[in-house]
């Protein structure tokens, strides 16, 4: 062939290409900690995980961010915690110091906040336990469940200084007895809205929320006014081998999921545990938010202009549905995936599975939050139907949906009966509540704000439809669900 070229009058210069060594210049190198290999799901070789090697390759590994972990304390001379630890993160509001250590019993029931401690910010080559998702970011603690919860403890939890702390992450709630029906107080709820409003020099404090473990109860998290904020970031669990789990309770306010523990054999999540020790045993979606709240940590050194909204946006288009096995994912109007659940009342509604870490070096300009209020007498009607022009030609103007609200007002006999559907103009159905068969409660819903986030991105302009169902088999008596809002 050589001979054939170089005889060719028309070939000017020929040369036999030979494979050269070339190496990519990449230092980036596997923590060298003796639990890293045991934490499936931060790396593991089928992908199959929160693809966080990838962010810390580009060299995002939270610095610069600061997280703290609302519960009964953290362990603040733990090992693994004390190099990340933050006093100015921290406090403790049960005893009303500056210390947030935990109260050590000989059950060790304190040790759920030094757990979640870890997942975000336990430190990386250090020769202890494992490492958090961001293990360079300054970590915190407020001591605040171990006592009694009210209105002010939460509020003061929620608010701890705005200016400083970037990222809350909450693994707690009302009772996930399948009956309550409960949310934050006037004080709590006014927390909220000034950490969206002012927190972060007015980008937003981000509140990340475990969306709470009454799948056994068959509890709706629609009726936790926590995780059904518009103001939270609802997380929900994925198991190791891709399905929801049995604790898993589904909702249309939550956002996504992240890994956590499954059904016997099913590995747990890995990380800091009390007395200095380690622990690969932790479990629920208690440890699924704070693995969210560490790769939100490592989107925020990406790009510390990300308002509280912006973050929605870029969870919602950044989860993967790939790796939640189940069979009622749907598609919206806009083409965004996520799971509806008509019939199966113990499964999770439209949770994306895998939050990546797919950081964003962008603002997105997302639209200006408003509100368009449309009230009116509904009588016994069972399905309401209301065209909605968005606002259109004025300030207040919706482009385009983030979050639907749907509040009301009804009275029934039995509020667990209830299935409750709202449908967008463009035929998204959010399951907004599933009759709760526990919930046996005469009390009804007093302006309850159901919210769902399937709409994502649809436009808003249209005919939208309620539907209220009362799933008892032999009593049609809807009582008198009086007024939409
Ligand atoms: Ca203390
Ligand atoms: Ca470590
Ligand atoms: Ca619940
Ligand atoms: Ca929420």
């Amino acid at each position: 062939m050589h001979i054939k070229l170089q005889k060719d009058s028309q070939v000017l210069w020929a040369e036999q290409q030979v494979v050269k060594k070339r190496k990519k210049r990449d230092v980036f190198e596997d923590p060298t900690d003796p639990d890293f290999p045991k934490q499936w799901y931060l790396s593991n070789p089928t992908h199959q995980d929160l693809n966080t090697k990838a962010a810390w390759a580009q060299g995002y590994t939270g610095k610069g961010v600061v997280v703290t972990i609302l519960d009964d304390g953290v362990e603040k001379d733990h090992p693994d915690l004390i190099s990340n630890y933050d006093p100015e993160a921290s406090y403790d509001v049960n005893d009303g110091d500056a210390d947030p250590q935990p109260r050590y019993t000989q059950r060790n029931e304190n040790r759920h906040g030094t757990r979640c401690a870890g997942e975000v910010a336990a430190a990386a080559n250090n020769g202890v336990c494992g490492v958090g998702v961001a293990y360079n970011a300054k970590i915190g603690g407020v001591r605040m469940l171990d006592g009694e919860v009210t209105d002010v403890v939460e509020a003061r939890s929620l608010s701890l200084n705005p200016q400083h702390i970037h990222i809350y992450s909450a693994s707690w709630g009302p009772e996930d007895d399948g009956k309550s029906l409960d949310g934050p107080a006037k004080m709590a709820k006014e927390a909220f809205l000034q950490g969206i409003t002012k927190g972060r020099s007015g980008l937003g404090s981000i509140f990340v929320w475990a969306s709470g473990n009454g799948g056994r109860e068959q509890d709706s998290c629609n009726c936790d006014g926590y995780t059904n904020s518009i103001y939270t970031l609802s997380i929900s669990s994925t198991t190791e081998s891709g399905n929801v789990p049995w604790y898993s309770e589904p909702c249309s306010s939550t956002l996504a999921t992240t890994f956590s523990s499954g059904n016997p054999g099913e590995k747990q999540i890995v990380t800091t545990d009390l007395r200095q020790k380690c622990t690969d045993s932790h479990t629920g979606t208690s440890a699924s938010a704070p693995l969210a709240a560490g790769i939100i940590a490592l989107a925020l050194e990406a790009n510390m202009n990300l308002t509280w909204r912006d973050m929605q946006h870029l969870v919602v288009r950044t989860s993967l549905p790939g790796h939640l096995i189940a069979g009622d994912w749907k598609t919206n109007g806009v083409g965004r995936r996520g799971r509806e659940c008509p019939n199966q009342l113990w499964e999770d509604c439209f949770t994306q599975s895998e939050t990546g870490s797919d950081v964003s070096h962008t603002t997105l300009t997302a639209p200006p939050r408003s509100t368009c209020q449309t009230c009116r007498d509904v009588g016994n009607k069972l399905v309401f139907s209301k065209s909605v022009d968005a606002c259109w030609g004025r300030p207040e103007y919706v482009r385009s949906l983030e979050h639907v609200q749907a509040r009301l007002t009804l009275s029934h006999n039995q509020r667990g009966k209830l299935a409750i559907h709202l449908i967008s103009p463009l035929g998204t159905r959010s399951t907004l509540l599933f009759p709760r068969p526990n919930d046996y409660s005469s009390e009804g819903f007093n302006d309850w704000a159901f919210m769902s986030t399937h709409s994502w991105d649809e436009d808003p302009q249209g005919e939208w439809t309620l539907e209220i169902e009362n799933m008892a088999p032999h009593e049609r008596d809807y009582g008198n669900p009086s007024r939409l809002r």
